[in-house]
Protein backbone atom coordinates (compact mmCIF):
# COMPACT_ATOMS: atom_id res chain seq x y z
CA UNK A 1 0.00 0.00 0.00
CA UNK A 2 1.30 3.20 -0.77
CA UNK A 3 1.57 5.79 1.83
CA UNK A 4 -1.35 7.86 3.03
CA UNK A 5 -0.85 11.61 2.33
CA UNK A 6 -3.50 12.86 4.57
CA UNK A 7 -4.84 11.25 7.39
CA UNK A 8 -7.64 11.59 10.09
CA UNK A 9 -7.56 10.10 13.35
CA UNK A 10 -10.60 9.80 15.52
CA UNK A 11 -10.64 9.14 19.22
CA UNK A 12 -13.18 8.38 21.65
CA UNK A 13 -12.92 7.62 25.70
CA UNK A 14 -10.86 4.43 25.48
CA UNK A 15 -7.45 6.19 24.22
CA UNK A 16 -7.75 7.97 27.93
CA UNK A 17 -8.90 4.92 29.95
CA UNK A 18 -4.97 3.64 30.84
CA UNK A 19 -4.56 7.43 32.27
CA UNK A 20 -7.21 6.58 34.35
CA UNK A 21 -10.12 8.40 33.25
CA UNK A 22 -13.43 6.33 32.55
CA UNK A 23 -14.79 5.32 29.27
CA UNK A 24 -18.62 5.79 29.04
CA UNK A 25 -19.91 2.72 28.18
CA UNK A 26 -17.77 -0.01 29.81
CA UNK A 27 -18.90 -1.93 32.69
CA UNK A 28 -17.75 0.53 35.44
CA UNK A 29 -17.98 3.11 33.16
CA UNK A 30 -19.12 6.99 33.42
CA UNK A 31 -23.03 6.03 32.44
CA UNK A 32 -22.96 3.07 35.27
CA UNK A 33 -22.35 5.83 38.07
CA UNK A 34 -24.56 8.81 36.56
CA UNK A 35 -28.21 8.74 34.36
CA UNK A 36 -26.84 10.46 30.81
CA UNK A 37 -30.27 12.28 31.04
CA UNK A 38 -28.88 13.72 34.80
CA UNK A 39 -25.97 15.46 33.67
CA UNK A 40 -25.62 15.42 29.47
CA UNK A 41 -28.58 16.92 28.08
CA UNK A 42 -29.71 20.98 27.64
CA UNK A 43 -32.55 19.89 29.20
CA UNK A 44 -30.37 18.20 32.35
CA UNK A 45 -29.09 21.80 32.68
CA UNK A 46 -31.96 23.83 32.43
CA UNK A 47 -33.42 21.52 35.44
CA UNK A 48 -30.36 21.40 37.72
CA UNK A 49 -27.72 23.41 36.72
CA UNK A 50 -25.60 22.89 39.84
CA UNK A 51 -25.94 19.53 39.45
CA UNK A 52 -24.55 19.66 35.86
CA UNK A 53 -21.91 21.95 37.14
CA UNK A 54 -20.97 19.70 40.02
CA UNK A 55 -20.41 16.66 37.60
CA UNK A 56 -18.35 18.64 35.18
CA UNK A 57 -16.52 20.13 38.09
CA UNK A 58 -15.38 16.78 39.41
CA UNK A 59 -13.68 15.78 35.74
CA UNK A 60 -12.06 18.83 35.45
CA UNK A 61 -9.93 18.18 38.87
CA UNK A 62 -9.51 14.81 37.95
CA UNK A 63 -7.65 16.04 34.98
CA UNK A 64 -4.72 17.19 37.24
CA UNK A 65 -4.49 13.91 38.34
CA UNK A 66 -3.97 12.41 35.19
CA UNK A 67 -1.33 12.34 32.77
CA UNK A 68 -1.33 11.16 28.99
CA UNK A 69 -0.23 7.38 28.20
CA UNK A 70 1.84 6.56 25.29
CA UNK A 71 -0.92 6.43 22.92
CA UNK A 72 -1.61 10.03 23.23
CA UNK A 73 2.42 10.45 22.86
CA UNK A 74 2.39 8.25 20.02
CA UNK A 75 -0.13 10.34 18.53
CA UNK A 76 1.67 14.17 19.61
CA UNK A 77 5.08 12.78 17.88
CA UNK A 78 2.94 11.31 14.36
CA UNK A 79 1.82 15.15 14.55
CA UNK A 80 5.53 16.13 14.81
CA UNK A 81 6.93 14.04 12.29
CA UNK A 82 4.21 14.02 9.51
CA UNK A 83 4.91 16.45 6.92
CA UNK A 84 1.31 14.92 4.72
CA UNK A 85 -2.19 16.53 6.08
CA UNK A 86 -3.11 15.71 9.23
CA UNK A 87 -6.13 16.24 11.27
CA UNK A 88 -6.70 14.18 15.37
CA UNK A 89 -10.91 14.93 15.93
CA UNK A 90 -11.24 13.85 19.65
CA UNK A 91 -14.61 13.17 21.08
CA UNK A 92 -13.08 13.38 24.44
CA UNK A 93 -13.36 16.57 26.40
CA UNK A 94 -10.21 16.06 28.42
CA UNK A 95 -6.76 17.46 27.01
CA UNK A 96 -4.50 15.01 27.24
CA UNK A 97 -3.51 15.28 23.79
CA UNK A 98 -2.81 18.82 23.44
CA UNK A 99 -0.30 17.52 26.68
CA UNK A 100 0.52 14.82 24.28
CA UNK A 101 2.05 16.88 21.86
CA UNK A 102 -0.94 17.07 19.19
CA UNK A 103 -1.23 20.24 17.51
CA UNK A 104 -3.23 19.70 14.69
CA UNK A 105 -6.30 18.85 16.84
CA UNK A 106 -10.06 19.47 16.94
CA UNK A 107 -12.36 18.78 19.79
CA UNK A 108 -15.49 18.30 18.44
CA UNK A 109 -17.34 17.69 22.00
CA UNK A 110 -16.17 20.74 23.55
CA UNK A 111 -13.08 21.02 26.48
CA UNK A 112 -13.71 20.62 30.30
CA UNK A 113 -10.49 23.59 30.48
CA UNK A 114 -13.18 26.17 28.79
CA UNK A 115 -16.45 27.59 29.49
CA UNK A 116 -18.82 29.20 27.72
CA UNK A 117 -21.26 31.84 28.34
CA UNK A 118 -25.21 31.78 27.98
CA UNK A 119 -25.69 35.48 28.39
CA UNK A 120 -22.68 36.63 25.65
CA UNK A 121 -21.34 33.27 24.46
CA UNK A 122 -17.86 34.43 24.95
CA UNK A 123 -16.11 31.17 25.40
CA UNK A 124 -13.21 31.42 28.12
CA UNK A 125 -10.37 29.05 29.27
CA UNK A 126 -11.30 27.50 32.94
CA UNK A 127 -9.06 25.36 35.48
CA UNK A 128 -11.55 25.44 38.28
CA UNK A 129 -14.89 24.92 39.43
CA UNK A 130 -18.00 26.83 38.21
CA UNK A 131 -21.49 26.81 39.22
CA UNK A 132 -24.63 29.56 38.44
CA UNK A 133 -23.16 32.10 41.20
CA UNK A 134 -19.78 32.42 38.76
CA UNK A 135 -19.26 35.64 36.57
CA UNK A 136 -18.47 35.34 33.32
CA UNK A 137 -15.14 36.81 32.77
CA UNK A 138 -15.81 38.80 30.19
CA UNK A 139 -19.34 40.29 31.06
CA UNK A 140 -19.77 39.69 34.48
CA UNK A 141 -23.17 37.40 34.24
CA UNK A 142 -23.45 34.44 36.39
CA UNK A 143 -24.56 32.19 33.35
CA UNK A 144 -21.70 29.89 32.52
CA UNK A 145 -22.39 26.78 31.41
CA UNK A 146 -19.55 23.72 30.48
CA UNK A 147 -18.35 23.99 26.82
CA UNK A 148 -19.11 20.22 25.91
CA UNK A 149 -21.61 19.35 23.26
CA UNK A 150 -24.13 17.74 24.81
CA UNK A 151 -27.42 15.06 23.86
CA UNK A 152 -29.32 16.83 21.09
CA UNK A 153 -26.54 19.64 20.54
CA UNK A 154 -24.00 20.17 17.21
CA UNK A 155 -21.10 18.88 17.60
CA UNK A 156 -18.39 21.49 16.90
CA UNK A 157 -15.89 22.12 13.67
CA UNK A 158 -18.39 19.97 11.58
CA UNK A 159 -17.47 21.63 8.07
CA UNK A 160 -13.50 21.21 8.70
CA UNK A 161 -14.04 17.76 9.92
CA UNK A 162 -16.30 16.83 7.11
CA UNK A 163 -13.95 18.71 4.45
CA UNK A 164 -10.84 16.53 6.19
CA UNK A 165 -13.10 13.18 5.96
CA UNK A 166 -13.85 13.57 2.31
CA UNK A 167 -10.20 14.54 1.19
CA UNK A 168 -8.26 11.77 3.11
CA UNK A 169 -6.75 8.41 2.26
CA UNK A 170 -6.47 6.96 5.64
CA UNK A 171 -8.90 6.98 8.31
CA UNK A 172 -8.02 5.39 11.74
CA UNK A 173 -10.50 5.37 14.56
CA UNK A 174 -9.01 5.06 18.48
CA UNK A 175 -10.86 3.41 21.31
CA UNK A 176 -14.53 4.78 20.17
CA UNK A 177 -17.47 2.30 20.79
CA UNK A 178 -19.15 3.86 17.86
CA UNK A 179 -22.35 3.93 19.27
CA UNK A 180 -22.62 8.52 19.05
CA UNK A 181 -23.43 10.32 16.22
CA UNK A 182 -22.22 11.92 14.13
CA UNK A 183 -18.67 10.74 15.46
CA UNK A 184 -20.02 6.92 14.63
CA UNK A 185 -20.76 7.72 10.60
CA UNK A 186 -17.04 9.24 10.02
CA UNK A 187 -16.09 5.73 9.09
CA UNK A 188 -18.73 4.96 6.49
CA UNK A 189 -18.02 8.72 4.57
CA UNK A 190 -13.88 8.63 5.02
CA UNK A 191 -14.22 4.90 3.35
CA UNK A 192 -15.52 6.11 0.01
CA UNK A 193 -12.04 7.00 -0.60
CA UNK A 194 -9.94 5.80 2.13
CA UNK A 195 -8.51 3.09 3.66
CA UNK A 196 -9.98 2.50 7.24
CA UNK A 197 -8.50 1.26 10.32
CA UNK A 198 -9.91 0.42 14.08
CA UNK A 199 -7.60 0.22 16.96
CA UNK A 200 -9.68 -0.46 20.01
CA UNK A 201 -9.77 -3.30 22.88
CA UNK A 202 -12.18 -4.85 20.81
CA UNK A 203 -13.64 -4.66 17.39
CA UNK A 204 -17.01 -1.94 17.51
CA UNK A 205 -19.25 -4.08 15.74
CA UNK A 206 -20.80 -4.00 12.20
CA UNK A 207 -17.72 -4.36 10.28
CA UNK A 208 -17.40 -0.98 8.92
CA UNK A 209 -13.48 -1.00 8.60
CA UNK A 210 -10.94 -2.58 6.11
CA UNK A 211 -9.20 -3.53 9.01
CA UNK A 212 -9.54 -3.92 12.59
CA UNK A 213 -7.11 -4.46 15.82
CA UNK A 214 -7.52 -5.57 18.62
CA UNK A 215 -5.99 -4.87 21.96
CA UNK A 216 -5.16 -1.38 24.69
CA UNK A 217 -4.49 1.64 23.24
CA UNK A 218 -1.08 2.11 24.68
CA UNK A 219 0.37 -0.92 22.65
CA UNK A 220 -1.50 -0.25 19.67
CA UNK A 221 -1.06 3.19 18.82
CA UNK A 222 2.59 3.50 19.45
CA UNK A 223 3.35 0.88 17.04
CA UNK A 224 0.81 1.89 14.09
CA UNK A 225 2.93 4.77 14.48
CA UNK A 226 6.23 3.67 14.33
C1 LIG B 1 -10.28 0.93 24.80
C2 LIG B 1 -9.58 0.86 25.97
C3 LIG B 1 -8.20 0.86 25.84
C4 LIG B 1 -11.60 0.82 26.53
N1 LIG B 1 -7.65 0.94 24.64
N2 LIG B 1 -9.71 0.98 23.61
C5 LIG B 1 -32.11 9.34 19.18
C6 LIG B 1 -32.47 10.17 20.23
C7 LIG B 1 -31.69 11.29 20.59
C8 LIG B 1 -30.56 11.60 19.87
C9 LIG B 1 -30.21 10.76 18.83
C10 LIG B 1 -30.98 9.66 18.47
N3 LIG B 1 -30.37 9.03 17.43
C11 LIG B 1 -29.26 9.68 17.12
C12 LIG B 1 -29.15 10.75 17.95
C13 LIG B 1 -28.06 11.72 17.94
C14 LIG B 1 -27.16 11.55 19.15
C15 LIG B 1 -26.70 10.11 19.23
O1 LIG B 1 -25.78 9.68 18.56
N4 LIG B 1 -27.32 9.30 20.07
C16 LIG B 1 -26.97 7.87 20.11
C17 LIG B 1 -26.64 7.50 21.53
C18 LIG B 1 -28.09 7.11 19.51
N5 LIG B 1 -26.05 12.46 18.92
C19 LIG B 1 -26.12 13.72 19.25
O2 LIG B 1 -27.08 14.19 19.84
C20 LIG B 1 -24.96 14.57 18.82
N6 LIG B 1 -25.44 15.69 18.10
C21 LIG B 1 -25.99 15.56 16.88
O3 LIG B 1 -26.13 14.49 16.32
O4 LIG B 1 -26.35 16.77 16.30
C22 LIG B 1 -26.96 16.74 15.01
C23 LIG B 1 -25.99 17.23 13.97
C24 LIG B 1 -24.83 16.55 13.75
C25 LIG B 1 -23.94 16.99 12.79
C26 LIG B 1 -24.20 18.12 12.06
C27 LIG B 1 -25.39 18.82 12.29
C28 LIG B 1 -26.28 18.36 13.26
C29 LIG B 1 -24.22 15.10 20.05
C30 LIG B 1 -23.55 13.99 20.79
C31 LIG B 1 -22.88 14.53 22.05
C32 LIG B 1 -22.24 13.42 22.85
N7 LIG B 1 -21.85 13.93 24.10
C33 LIG B 1 -21.09 13.08 25.00
C34 LIG B 1 -20.87 13.89 26.29
C35 LIG B 1 -19.87 15.04 25.98
C36 LIG B 1 -19.34 15.68 27.15
C37 LIG B 1 -18.78 14.72 28.17
O5 LIG B 1 -17.74 14.05 27.95
O6 LIG B 1 -19.39 14.67 29.23
O7 LIG B 1 -19.84 12.71 24.42
S1 LIG B 1 -21.84 11.51 25.32
C38 LIG B 1 -20.33 10.58 25.38
O8 LIG B 1 -20.29 9.63 24.29
C39 LIG B 1 -19.23 11.61 25.12
C40 LIG B 1 -18.33 10.84 24.21
O9 LIG B 1 -17.50 11.72 23.48
C41 LIG B 1 -19.28 10.05 23.36
C42 LIG B 1 -18.67 8.85 22.68
O10 LIG B 1 -18.22 7.91 23.59
P1 LIG B 1 -16.89 7.08 23.31
O11 LIG B 1 -15.73 7.98 23.32
O12 LIG B 1 -17.07 6.24 22.10
O13 LIG B 1 -16.79 6.19 24.62
P2 LIG B 1 -17.44 4.74 24.92
O14 LIG B 1 -17.37 4.52 26.39
O15 LIG B 1 -18.75 4.59 24.27
O16 LIG B 1 -16.44 3.71 24.18
C43 LIG B 1 -15.12 3.50 24.63
C44 LIG B 1 -14.47 2.49 23.74
O17 LIG B 1 -13.11 2.37 24.11
C45 LIG B 1 -15.08 1.06 23.85
O18 LIG B 1 -15.28 0.54 22.54
C46 LIG B 1 -14.01 0.25 24.58
O19 LIG B 1 -13.93 -1.10 24.13
C47 LIG B 1 -12.76 1.00 24.19
N8 LIG B 1 -11.69 0.91 25.16
N9 LIG B 1 -10.53 0.79 27.04
C48 LIG B 1 -8.47 0.99 23.54
N10 LIG B 1 -7.43 0.77 26.96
Amino acid sequence: MPKPRSIVILTGAGISRESGLDTFRDPGGVWDKVRLEDVATPDAFRRDPNRVHAFYNARRAQLNAVEPNAAHRALGELDRAWTGDLLLVTQNIDDLHERGGSQRLLHMHGTLRHVRCLGCAAVSPWLEAADTETPCPVCGQATLRPDVVWFGEVPLHMDAIMDALSVCDLFVSIGTSGTVYPAAGFVELAGRQADTLELNLEPSGGGAFDRSLSGPATELVPRFVA
